[in-house]
């Protein structure tokens, strides 16, 4: 908007108006379009803001080219949700310099810049890959498993797999990224089961890969969930389709749905009062229990 482009930035006259310049990794995922229509859904004109969401299409540098359009329309504030962890020290010292803060959406950063960011939102990927791992040592001790990874180093790649690894990787017998789409998973699995074919379990960094999975094990004439189980990372209803229907075995949820807490965050920060520095979003489990009304009545 006009006003947000002058160099006055959100706290004059027409004041209470928040410039929110949003960087979206991309529409990878189920959960990711959760994610976005709820962000959209709650940072909208009738609540005060006025938001430029830009999707990156799962490309580092689309993300860089966003923030640094960003900084010259001197919005009041950023948020990105970071494709992968590394690559981002340039633009969050442009980013800082301009004084513009930084919201943290999701995934994590690795960088060498001091206080990078205002606030992080998202959930605790290392816990989701633990109650992964525990599952399956509690269920499946002797499973021979293999990895479908999400987009390699990215924050819920690393840190799923190294906390699942620390509990199940002795029995991991290989791996390959599915960079978090169901096409990419069903690729994946497709070669997996011609190189791995010992392997019953599947733990997939996501739904989708694991869902792609499917397809590619009842292509090869096996039953997902029964010859092969399939444990995965997310919770989005399709997700949840394939524990009632018995092809997927367990999904530790990853929830998408924190675009109002985001919002109050947006808000606090631009008043300049405190915030907290890590808002963990909450996560359940879910198992062949679930009903089929449970899955149903789940909105996404
Ligand atoms: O699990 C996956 C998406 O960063 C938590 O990204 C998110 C992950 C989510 O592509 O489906």
């Amino acid at each position: 908007s006009a006003c947000g482009s002058s160099k006055s930035g959100g706290s004059g006259a027409e004041g209470d108006t928040i410039v929110v310049g949003y960087s979206q990794l991309g529409a990878e995922s189920g959960w990711r379009t959760a994610n976005t229509e709820d962000i959209k859904k709650h940072l909208t004109a009738e609540n005060g803001f006025d938001l430029t969401f830009v999707d990156a299409q799962q490309k580092q540098e689309n993300q860089i080219k966003a923030l640094r359009d960003f900084i010259s329309q001197d919005v009041d504030i950023v948020a990105f949700s970071p494709v992968v962890e590394t690559g981002w020290d340039d633009v969050l010292q442009e980013l800082k310099d301009a004084e513009i803060p930084v919201i943290l959406v999701d995934r994590s950063v690795d960088t060498t810049v001091e206080d990078p960011y205002v606030a992080h939102i998202g959930s605790d990927m290392a816990a989701e890959g633990k109650m992964a791992g525990e599952w399956v040592q509690e269920n499946f001790p002797n499973a021979k498993i293999f990895e479908l990874q999400g987009t390699m180093g990215s924050g819920p790649q690393v840190d799923r797999e190294a906390a699942f690894d620390a509990i199940m990787g002795d029995n991991v017998i290989g791996k390959a990224t599915g960079n978090f789409t169901r096409a990419e998973g069903k690729t994946a699995m497709e070669a997996a089961l011609q190189a791995y074919p010992d392997m019953d379990l599947v733990f997939s960094h996501n739904d989708d890969m694991g869902l792609g999975a499917i397809e590619a094990i009842e292509a090869a004439g096996k039953k997902p969930g029964t010859d092969i189980a399939i444990v995965t990372v997310d919770g989005v209803k399709d997700g949840l389709q394939a524990l009632v229907d018995k092809k997927f075995n367990y999904v530790v949820e990853c929830n998408p749905i924190f675009g109002e807490q985001l919002g109050e965050l947006m808000k606090k920060v631009v008043a300049g009062e405190e915030v907290e520095k890590n808002t963990v979003v909450e996560d359940k489990t879910f198992d062949q229990t679930i009903t089929q009304e449970e899955v149903d009545a789940r909105p996404y």
